[in-house]
C-alpha cells in the first residue's frame, strides 16, 4: 500500500565525474560542467527559447504582433505575468524610439534582461559558523530528500563533516530512504522509528551534531501531514527546537521547489515563507521542464535568493545557481 510513496533512489555510483562549482571546490574543468548543464537544460532550450528563435526567424522587423506573439510565449514559459509585463513594457519604449530595429537585436536584448533579472547580490551560503544548520522544508516530492543527499555529498567532497536528521517521521520509508542515501554518501544519519516526533529526533540531531563537532546538520522533513496547519506548527516547532541548541540557528532555511509546478512553486514559497521564514531555495527538476522561465519569475518575484537548482538525478545535479551561466546555457545554439 506504501509502494507508491517508495521513491527510486538514483545509485550515487552511476555519476560520470563527480563535479563541483565555485565556492564549493575548484580545479574542474568548468566547460564539462557547462556541457553538463546545458544538455541537462536541452527542454527548456528546446521548449521555449526554440519557439522564440522561430518567432524571430526569417522576419525583417519587429511588428507590434511579434512583440504581442513573444509577450505570450514567455508567460507560457512560467516567467510569470508581471515579470513578463515590465520585460515588455521597456521593449516596447525601446522598439518605439527606434533603439531596436530588428529581431536578431531584439533575442540579444531579452537575453540581456533576462540576464539582469537574473543576478541577485548573493546566492552563496557561507557554510559558517559550525555546527551551520539547514533546515530543508517544501511540499511532498518536490526533491528535498535527493536535494539533501546531494548537498551532503558535495559538501563531504569538500572536507566538510556532515550529519543528516531524519525528521520526515510522517511519510512510511521516508527514514529508510535518508538512510539509504546516509550509507552510500557514507554520512551518518540520525533517526528515530516511524510515526515518531519529529521534534525529538531533531533535538537528538542537533545534541550529536555539537558532541561530535560537525561542520554542517542538514535537518529533512515531512512534505506532507494531515493538515497545512500541523505541517506548519510542527515546523516551527522543529525551528525551536534548533534554535533553542544553537542560539543563531537554523542558519538556512532551504525551501525546495519543483521547476515542473510552475507558478505554484512561488505560492508554495510564500506559504512557507510566512510561516517559519525561509532564507534560500533550491529549485529542482529543471531538467524535466520545457518552461525554465520560473527561474526568471522567482528570481524577479522573491526577496530570497536561488541558492541551488537540481538538473538531473546524479548526484553532481545540484549546482549552486549562477545566473550568467544558467542563461548562457538556455539560449545557448545548438
Ligand atoms: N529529474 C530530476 N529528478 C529529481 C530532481 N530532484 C529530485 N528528483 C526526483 O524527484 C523525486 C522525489 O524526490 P524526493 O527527494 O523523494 O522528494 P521529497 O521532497 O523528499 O518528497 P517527500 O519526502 O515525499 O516529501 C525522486 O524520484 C527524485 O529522484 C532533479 O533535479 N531532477
Ligand atoms: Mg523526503
Amino acid at each position: 500500500m506504501f509502494k507508491k510513496w517508495i521513491k527510486k533512489i538514483p545509485d550515487p555510483s552511476d555519476q560520470s565525474d563527480p563535479v563541483q562549482e565555485n565556492g564549493m571546490e575548484s580545479g574542474t574543468p568548468r566547460l564539462g560542467l557547462f556541457k553538463r548543464l546545458k544538455e541537462q537544460m536541452g527542454k527548456t532550450r528546446g521548449g521555449f527559447v526554440r519557439q522564440m528563435d522561430q518567432l524571430l526567424l526569417g522576419r525583417q522587423d519587429i511588428d507590434p504582433e511579434l512583440l504581442d506573439e513573444l509577450e505570450e510565449l514567455l508567460v507560457m514559459a512560467d516567467m510569470g505575468v508581471t515579470t513578463v509585463q515590465n520585460i515588455f513594457e521597456k521593449l516596447r519604449a525601446e522598439v518605439k524610439k527606434k533603439e531596436l530595429q530588428d529581431p536578431l537585436a531584439l533575442r540579444k536584448r531579452l537575453k540581456k534582461q533576462i540576464a539582469d533579472l537574473l543576478k541577485v547580490p548573493s546566492t552563496k551560503i557561507t557554510w559558517t559558523p559550525s555546527p551551520f544548520v539547514v533546515l530543508v522544508i517544501g511540499v511532498n516530492g518536490v526533491g528535498k530528500t535527493t536535494t539533501i543527499a546531494k548537498l551532503a555529498y558535495r559538501l563531504k567532497q569538500e572536507g566538510k563533516n556532515v550529519l543528516l536528521v531524519a525528521a520526515d517521521t510522517f511519510r512510511a520509508a521516508a527514514v529508510e530512504q535518508l538512510e539509504t542515501w546516509g550509507k552510500r554518501i557514507d554520512v551518518p544519519v540520525i533517526k528515530h522509528s516511524a510515526g515518531s516526533d519529529p521534534s525529538a529526533v531533531t533535538f537528538d540531531g542537533m545534541e550529536a551534531a555539537i558532541k561530535k563537532d560537525v561542520d554542517v546538520v542538514i535537518v529533512d522533513t515531512a512534505g506532507r501531514l494531515h493538515t497545512k496547519v500541523n505541517l506548519m506548527e510542527e515546523l516551527k516547532k522543529i525551528r525551536r527546537v534548533i534554535s533553542k541548541k544553537v542560539k543563531e540557528a537554523p542558519h538556512e532555511v532551504l525551501i525546495v521547489l519543483d521547476a515542473t509546478t510552475g507558478q505554484n512553486a512561488i505560492s508554495q514559497a510564500n506559504l512557507f515563507g510566512e510561516a517559519v521564514g525561509v532564507t534560500g531555495i533550491a529549485l529542482t527538476k529543471l531538467d524535466g521542464t520545457a518552461k525554465g522561465g520560473i527561474v526568471v519569475s522567482i528570481a524577479d518575484q522573491m526577496q530570497i535568493p536561488i541558492r541551488f537548482i537540481g538538473i538531473g538525478e546524479k548526484m553532481e545535479d545540484l549546482r549552486q545557481f549562477d545566473p550568467e551561466e544558467f542563461v548562457e546555457a538556455i539560449f545557448a545554439e545548438g
